[in-house]
């Protein structure tokens, strides 16, 4: 089974992405799965060009995709891709794009097809606090997200996808004014290997 791994570059202001380095630390192989580990541009066009060529050069049986998402309190399983991009900051190219479709026509969201249930599970069995999202927002994660299962659903492919967000480390909530939630890098690596061994469960 071949599994593609993503994180992001760091962004908005960030000199690090808890889902960079997370991919970083993740062996090649694991589970007797062959990992194959890559990180995105925050850029609305080349970071969904990269998730596709990626698709198709590798043809993964699943994919997880990670990224962060500042001030949340837990591993967070989205459960939706929404067609719909409306940033509520500039991308790294410097580009802010407000209330466009991604695919225009195309369908107004795609539901994840990782098995959430055995995710959250398998993570509150090893006392790491996971909850389902409604929501990956409107920026590029949510926009990789939709791209990854329209490609999926328009090629008729038989993988298994879908996004996590992140909460931020520890150090970069240090200098915060008000108290914001984080997760040391420990964790959330730890979060990553239980996330890949539910790869497989059929919920
Ligand atoms: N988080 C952003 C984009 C890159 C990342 O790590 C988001 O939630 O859209």
């Amino acid at each position: 089974m071949k599994v593609l791994l993503t994180g992001f570059e760091p962004f908005g202001g960030y000199t690090i992405n808890p889902s960079q380095l997370l991919i970083q630390a993740l062996p090649d192989h694991y589970l007797g799965m062959d990992l194959v580990k890559q990180i995105l541009p925050v850029d609305h066009q080349q970071g969904p060009q990269k998730m596709l060529a990626l698709l198709r050069s590798h043809q993964p049986d699943a994919v997880i995709a990670f990224g962060l998402a500042s001030g949340r309190v837990q591993i967070s399983l989205e459960r939706v891709a929404l067609n719909l991009l409306d940033f509520p900051i500039a991308d790294n190219a410097g580009v802010i794009v407000e209330n466009q479709p991604i695919v225009p026509g195309g369908p107004a969201a795609y539901f994840s097809t990782l098995p959430l249930l055995a995710m959250q599970a398998a993570l509150k069995a090893e006392e790491i606090s996971a909850e389902f999202s409604l929501s990956a927002g409107a920026y590029l994660c949510n926009q990789v997200f939709y791209t990854l299962m329209h490609e999926i659903v328009s090629q008729d492919l038989n993988t298994q996808a879908g996004f996590v967000h992140l909460p931020d480390l520890p150090e970069q909530t240090a200098q915060a004014s008000r108290p914001v939630p984080s997760m040391s890098l420990e964790v959330q690596i730890q979060a990553a290997h239980i996330l890949v061994a539910q790869l497989g469960s059929s919920n």
